[in-house]
């Protein structure tokens, strides 16, 4: 019986661009949703802006918008930028709708009666100046343990501390700058400690679907036994579903002045872009979708796609409040590992942090991204990593020197010497190919969203057929005298391998198949049916230009493009003055605050190198004690004017003083990072350079004050 699939992704923020991070899990949907469709499946593929909440007023505010303004721009940008990835959602929606309304006071209304609403007073910081209570995120203060400046409210990034705001010292409004006050208010909770709650959790999270599929890939089940704890053990607390006005979101009913928080209504956004789209499209039943009785559940399916940073809300607080709300639950969550670019995360000042217009712009075609990102995708949780110049190997290796590349060698013979008209295909050259159709070996890949499984098969599919046309030779044959019939069997078995490779790679690759499609003159390919090879007798069009090769200057250009803009910082150098050459003492005079502003940190040097063109120079690697958003550590580049007192290798593994907060530089042979601190006499009369290392014991990261 053919599926009958909702399909979503995660709703974007409509505060930001969309990036290349964001594309990886939109990418891996719109791939799963186009191989659905090919397999005979109905599938209704919805999004929507995520557009409630601090962030977006904020920002709003900041222009000068009102919210709905800011919204509807941000729509806008974000509807076209997913659909110039071929990212085709049915219906790119907003959670600031009239639908996600309806639904999200219905949710709310279900779940008061069955009795999963409480209310309590609780403390927050009140920002007495914009008269608002803050979010985490919004008060920044010292770090109740390690004493770093200027952390967020919720987590310090410098020792990596989890606490609550209201043991930052010095707390202050991100906002205003004014010092916060405790205020009690009443805020509404879903019962997630409810012992129905966490019982249905604890069998849902590890639940098949009525299909027979595990509803959490392993990683994500495994998370789930972690955060629900043993039975017996209640490790879930109630969740905070409201926030005091001013707040943009929906007001809750019969609580005037207070606002559903946005993640209550944000995955009901999904419900109301697919109720949007059946409005419109008149021919959709949506309860067959979202109703909970089996039947409907088990003859249709809803499958979140989501990155791995939201799915303690999407395993745990969706389901419940679907489940003790009436609605069916989710069939499955494909949940997706975060990107790095070339190993580390994306960094604005490394010009990684790429986002998806600027990818457009530089005119680099969003098929190799796709491409790309897929043959990095494994169905896992697992992380992708964008390394550019492995990207440039594979989209010309795989896509140009292989795929397109039987087509460019057997076509033109077909056109020129045969009219166009295809003769046989030779069925024992087809043969691993006709295997692999039966088999359904790739189908299944694509269907657990293992692409870089199917990829691989597909390339070694490809390797076959280039095999084909390199031991048959059409460009000899075709010289031969008498060798006209060899010619025509072998560029059309050539074309009709061509014409599974484009199948298998037109989830992928949709609008590189539709050209395939239209140079052979063939129907849409499905993939459905038993393998036939192309008809004798058909005629195909003539072949164009399917595929540009991918530059090294094209990415220069992207990346260029997107670094930054580095504020040229005029590095102090020890006689930058003459009155300071003269008289180190004679330096400005500078206050506390002046001098509190430099951070300076424990470095430990874990590599040194020479710098090529660059004999003063030394390129280090830095430990400072950071790491970045997955725990990884976050070490920083430096070049140090020291290589007449050092020898790289005499370094690695020592201490120094290290300027943390001084801004990037991009220097001719790489993007400097900091500073290093050293002693030298700026009047030249004492010889030499001397590192500044601190006594033994020090940790890298700690605070040099
Ligand atoms: N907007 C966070 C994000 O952009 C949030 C997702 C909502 S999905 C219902 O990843
Ligand atoms: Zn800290």
């Amino acid at each position: 019986m053919p599926r009958k699939i909702l399909v979503s992704n995660a709703l974007p923020y409509a505060n930001g661009d969309i990036h290349l991070g964001h594309l990886v899990g939109y990418i891996q949907a719109d791939v799963w949703v186009r191989f659905q469709r090919m397999r005979g499946n109905t599938v209704h593929y919805v999004c929507a802006d995520d557009t409630h909440g601090t962030p977006v007023m904020l920002r709003a505010e900041k222009e000068g918008l009102t919210p709905e303004a800011l919204i509807d721009r941000i729509h806008g940008e974000h509807s076209r930028d997913f659909a110039d990835f071929g990212v085709a959602f049915d219906n790119y929606h907003s959670t600031h709708s009239a639908e996600n309304r309806a639904y999200a006071e219905d949710f709310y209304t279900r779940l008061q009666a069955a009795g999963f609403i409480a209310t309590r007073a609780i403390e927050q910081f009140y920002d007495p100046v914009k008269e608002m209570f803050l979010p985490d995120r919004y008060i920044k203060g010292e770090c109740p343990r390690c004493g770093a400046a200027d952390q967020y409210g919720d987590n310090c990034e410098v020792c990596g501390a989890a606490y609550a705001p209201t043991e930052l010292k010095n707390p202050r409004s991100a906002v205003s700058g004014a010092t916060p006050v405790l205020r009690s208010s009443e805020h509404y909770f879903f019962r997630l400690s409810d012992e129905r709650s966490v019982a249905f959790l604890r069998e849902w999270t590890q639940s098949t679907n009525a299909i027979g599929v595990r509803r959490l890939q392993p990683e994500a089940a495994n998370k789930m036994k972690e955060w629900l704890g043993e039975v017996g053990e209640n490790k879930l607390t109630d969740w905070d579903i409201s926030r005091d006005a001013p707040y943009f979101g929906f007001e809750i009913p019969g609580a005037p002045g207070k606002f559903f928080y946005v993640w209550l209504d944000a995955p009901i956004g999904y419900l109301a872009s697919f109720k949007n789209l059946a409005a419109r499209r008149g021919d959709i039943a949506v309860e067959d979708y979202t109703d909970a009785d089996a039947a409907s559940a088990a003859a249709t399916e809803m499958v979140h796609f989501i990155g791995k940073d939201i799915l303690y809300f999407h395993a745990l607080f969706w389901p419940a409040m679907l489940k003790f709300a009436g609605y069916r639950t989710p069939s499955q969550l494909c949940v997706n590992g975060f990107l790095t670019v070339n190993g580390a995360k994306m960094s604005k000042s490394r010009g990684t942090f790429i986002t998806a217009r600027s990818w457009l712009e530089q005119k680099l075609d969003p098929q190799w991204l796709r491409y790309y990102f897929a043959t990095k995708s494994n169905g896992t949780m697992e992380d992708v990593d964008l390394n550019l110049d492995d990207l440039i190997a594979k989209v010309n290796s795989d896509l140009i020197g292989k795929f397109v590349n039987i087509a460019s060698r057997s076509a033109g013979f077909i056109t020129r010497r045969f009219d166009g008209k295809l003769g046989a295909t030779d069925k024992a050259a087809a043969a691993e190919f006709i295997t692999a159709w039966q088999q359904g070996e790739i189908a299944a890949a694509f269907e657990s969203r293992n692409y870089s499984h199917a990829l691989r098969e597909v390339m070694r599919l490809a390797d076959i057929a280039n095999q084909y046309v390199n031991d048959h030779k059409p460009w000899e044959l075709a010289k031969e005298e008498g060798a006209e019939a060899r010619l025509h069997v072998v560029c059309s078995t050539a074309l009709t391998l061509f014409r599974d490779l484009a199948r298998y790679l037109k989830p992928v690759l949709p609008a590189l198949a539709a050209e395939v499609e239209t140079f052979l003159a063939i129907p849409p390919l499905t993939w459905q049916g038993e393998w036939s090879p192309l008809p004798v007798g058909h005629t195909i069009n003539a072949y164009q230009h399917l595929a540009t090769r991918v530059e090294r200057t094209q990415i220069d250009a992207l990346l260029e493009a997107n670094r930054e803009s580095l504020a040229p910082a005029a590095a102090p150098t020890p006689s930058a003055t003459p009155a300071a050459a003269a008289n180190p003492a004679a330096a400005a005079t500078i206050s506390i605050d002046d001098f509190a502003k430099i951070d300076l940190r424990v470095a430990r040097i874990i590599e040194a190198g020479p710098v090529e063109g660059a004999d003063k120079l030394i390129r280090l690697i830095l430990d400072v004690g950071e790491t970045d958003a997955t725990g990884q550590p976050h070490p920083r580049q430096v070049f140090a004017g020291i290589k007449s007192a050092y020898a790289p290798e005499h370094l690695v593994g020592r201490y120094t003083v290290f300027v943390a907060n001084l801004a990037p530089r991009k220097m001719k042979f790489g993007l400097s990072e900091g500073m290093i601190l050293a002693a030298s006499d700026p009047t030249g009369k004492s010889e030499g350079i001397y590192l500044l290392s601190p006594d033994a014991g020090v940790v890298a990261g700690m605070k040099v004050k």
